[in-house]
C-alpha cells in the first residue's frame, strides 16, 4: 500500500530552509519532492497568527496537507521549561497551557492535525533521574487526562511520543512501552503513541516488534535511520518497516524527522522521500514473487 509521508520543517530551518522566512521556497521543494503533507511549528505564542495561516494556505495550494503540529518540549527547542511531568505544579500547569494553545491551534485548522506530547526534564540527568519514576509517572499521566480531554471535543489526536534517556527524562517515558501503558492507563480513544525511529532504535526492542506491539495505538511514525538521517543511510531494515506496516494495515503519517539536515536540506528532503518509495515497491516486489507460482 502507499503511504503518506510529511516532512517536520522545524528540522530543516537550522540548515537553510526555514519555511517562516521562505515559505514558498520550502514548500515549493517538499510538494516537488511527493510529499503529501508538512508539520508545522506549534508556537502559538511566538508565530504570527496571519504568518501562520499564511503558510498553511501557501502549503493547501500546493496540495500539501497538515497532518501534525510540532510541540517543542526540549529546552534547546522550546526556549522555556514545559515540563508534563514536572512535581511542581506551576511548572506542570503551565505545560499542561502551552498545550491547550496548540490543540486550539490545531482545532482552527479544517482538518485539525495531531498534536504530540513528550516528558522533557528541565535539565537532563543522565544516567538516570534523580525524581522517582512513580511519581513522574503520575504527573504525567494526570496532564496526559486533562489534554486529551481538552483535545477530544475539539477533534484533536494526541500522540505520546518517548524520547531518549539523553534528551529527555533518563529512565522515564523513553521507549514505545511505556508510552502504550500510559495510553492504555488513560485509554481515550483521541489518545495514542508516536513511534520516532531514532528514539525507538536507542531505547526499545527491535523497531519491527515494536510497531506491533504499538499496534493500533500507533498514531504517527518520525522518520529517520538510527543516525537521525536520512531512511537507508543508516542500519534500520525499511523494508521489513513497510513489511511490518503493511501487515498492520497502517493508515498514519511517516513524518522526516531527520537532524542536522545532511548533506544539504533539498537533498535530504528528495532522497529521504524516493528510498521510502522504493522499498514500498520492493515490498510489493517481494509480495508478487512470494504469490507466483511456477
Ligand atoms: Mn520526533
Amino acid at each position: 500500500m502507499a503511504y503518506n509521508y510529511s516532512v517536520i520543517l522545524v528540522t530543516l530551518a537550522s540548515d537553510g530552509g526555514n519555511v517562516w522566512e521562505k515559505p514558498q521556497e520550502v514548500l515549493e521543494t517538499v510538494a516537488d519532492a511527493g510529499y503529501d503533507g508538512v508539520d508545522l511549528d506549534a508556537e502559538p505564542d511566538r508565530i504570527d497568527p496571519q504568518q501562520f495561516n499564511k503558510v498553511a494556505s501557501m502549503a493547501a495550494s500546493l496540495g500539501l496537507k497538515i497532518p501534525a503540529l510540532i510541540c517543542a518540549w526540549g529546552g534547546w527547542h522550546a526556549g522555556e521549561v514545559r515540563d508534563l511531568a514536572s512535581s511542581d505544579e506551576t511548572v506542570r500547569s503551565y505545560a499542561v497551557r502551552y498545550t491547550k494553545k496548540c490543540i486550539d491551534l490545531a482545532a482552527s485548522l479544517d482538518e485539525p492535525p495531531l498534536i504530540e506530547i513528550a516528558a522533557v526534564p528541565p535539565q537532563n540527568e543522565y544516567p538516570i533521574t534523580s525524581m522517582p519514576r512513580a511519581i513522574l509517572r503520575r504527573n504525567f499521566v494526570k496532564s496526559t487526562r486533562e489534554i486529551a480531554d481538552y483535545a477530544a471535543p475539539r477533534g484533536v489526536t494526541v500522540a505520546i511520543e518517548p524520547i531518549n534517556r539523553f534528551e529527555g527524562y533518563a529512565g522515564f517515558l523513553n521507549s514505545i512501552v511505556e508510552a502504550k501503558s500510559i495510553a492504555d492507563e488513560v485509554d481515550a480513544d483521541n489518545l495514542g503513541v508516536l513511534a520516532d525511529f531514532f528514539h525507538v532504535n536507542i531505547e526499545d526492542a527491535a523497531l519491527t516488534d515494536t510497531l506491533r506491539l504499538a499496534g493500533d495505538k500507533l498514531m504517527c511514525i518520525h522518520l529517520a535511520d538510527n543516525n537521525r538521517q536520512a531512511p537507508g543511510t543508516g542500519h534500520i531494515d525499511f523494508l521489513q518497516v513497510i513489511r511490518t506496516l503493511n501487515a498492520m494495515g497502517y493508515t498514519g503519517y511517516l513524518s522526516l524527522d531527520a537532524v542536522p539536515a545532511k548533506p544539504d536540506w533539498k537533498t535530504l528532503v528528495a532522497s529521504s522521500i524516493r528510498f521510502m518509495k522504493q522499498m514500498e515497491q520492493m515490498a510489493a516486489l517481494q509480495k508478487r514473487i512470494a504469490g507466483a507460482h511456477p
